[in-house]
């Protein structure tokens, strides 16, 4: 059976050349940024991927189709549709196979960048252990998928709306590596720095390339996460934000959001009290990422 999968002709290019390819999501264009400025930073993010010499696949499913590399009228098109669905691995099968549309997370993305032979994928946090999820059992389905799907995810460290030890100690569990970027502190999303100490640190692109070809040649599953830190110029010191934080949180519960809607209803909260800071350094993070999956690519294929 045929795959409903497209390729762009772009990422359709660089698969039968060879030539290095990273995946990027979309959720973070429909449900973690504002229009017009989530379509300007996922055009900029392409590019600066580009200009590293890999090629940019943006996946998403567009009328029960999975695209891997979005044409530039789709990625604008779906950035203008904040009410898409929010497709994770539950997800993925049954809006495709419904003709339906929608926004792939972290998870969903794994699989589609799997689907298509992509083994690095550039986001900006992924989805982890919430707070208070002793009560609410709230766990990102992104954990789960980086134990099981074979692809090196690079993000800014876990979201700091999250319990951070608890995502690290999940992730133990699972046996997913994660491994900060060039120094020794878990980096926090919007802050570079934590008060957490990295499981692993690794200091250059080949090293992570390398790392990924051997948990492969050993028959382990699963990714890698890249905790890759913000620059230090775009941060939003953990003192800043946390109030923020605490706040947003609480709004959370008062309104009684839950399940998928968790995530995006505190990024946008934060985004608002933070009057727009947030976004500057969630998308300055972003592009810092794709620069560094773009290189893994790259060292993967040489
Ligand atoms: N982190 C961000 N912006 C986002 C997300 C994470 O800074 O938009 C998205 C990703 O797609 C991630 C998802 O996979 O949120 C996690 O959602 P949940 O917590 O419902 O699993
Ligand atoms: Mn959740």
């Amino acid at each position: 059976m045929s795959l409903p999968l497209i390729r762009s002709a772009e990422v359709a290019a660089a698969t039968s050349a060879g030539r290095p390819i990273v995946a990027l999501e979309s959720t973070i264009i429909t449900h973690g940024m504002p229009y017009p400025q989530n379509v300007e930073m996922a055009r900029g993010v392409e590019q600066i991927i580009r200009d590293e010499g890999a090629t940019p696949a943006t996946i998403a499913v567009m009328d029960g189709t999975l695209h891997v590399g979005l044409e530039d009228e789709q990625l604008t098109q779906l950035a203008k549709t904040p009410d898409a669905a929010k497709l994770s691995r539950a997800d993925m099968a049954i809006c495709v196979a419904q003709g339906g549309t929608g926004a792939t997370t972290v998870a969903a993305t794994m699989i589609g960048a799997m689907l298509a032979g992509i083994e690095v994928f550039a986001t900006g946090g992924i989805g982890g252990v919430h707070r208070g999820a002793e009560q609410s059992f709230d766990i990102s389905a992104d954990l789960q998928e980086l134990a099981q799907t074979p692809v090196t995810v690079v993000a800014a460290g876990a979201k700091a709306i999250l319990d951070i030890p608890k995502t690290l100690e999940t992730l133990e569990t699972l046996g997913v590596p994660v491994i900060a970027f060039g120094q020794d502190s878990l980096p926090a999303f919007w802050s570079s720095t934590s008060d957490l100490k990295a499981p692993q640190r690794l200091d250059r692109a080949e090293d992570i390339a390398k790392a990924h070809r051997m948990r492969a040649d050993l028959g382990v599953p699963g990714g890698q996460l890249i905790a890759n830190p913000v620059p230090k110029s775009a941060e939003i010191p953990q003192a800043d934000i946390e109030p923020m934080i605490a706040q947003a949180l609480q709004e959370a519960e008062a309104q009684n959001i839950t399940a998928k809607d968790v995530t995006p209803f505190l990024l946008q909260r934060i985004y608002e009290l933070s009057d727009g800071r947030s976004l500057e350094t969630n998308i300055a993070l972003v592009r810092n990422n794709a620069r560094l999956a773009a290189r893994i690519a790259c060292a993967l294929v040489t």
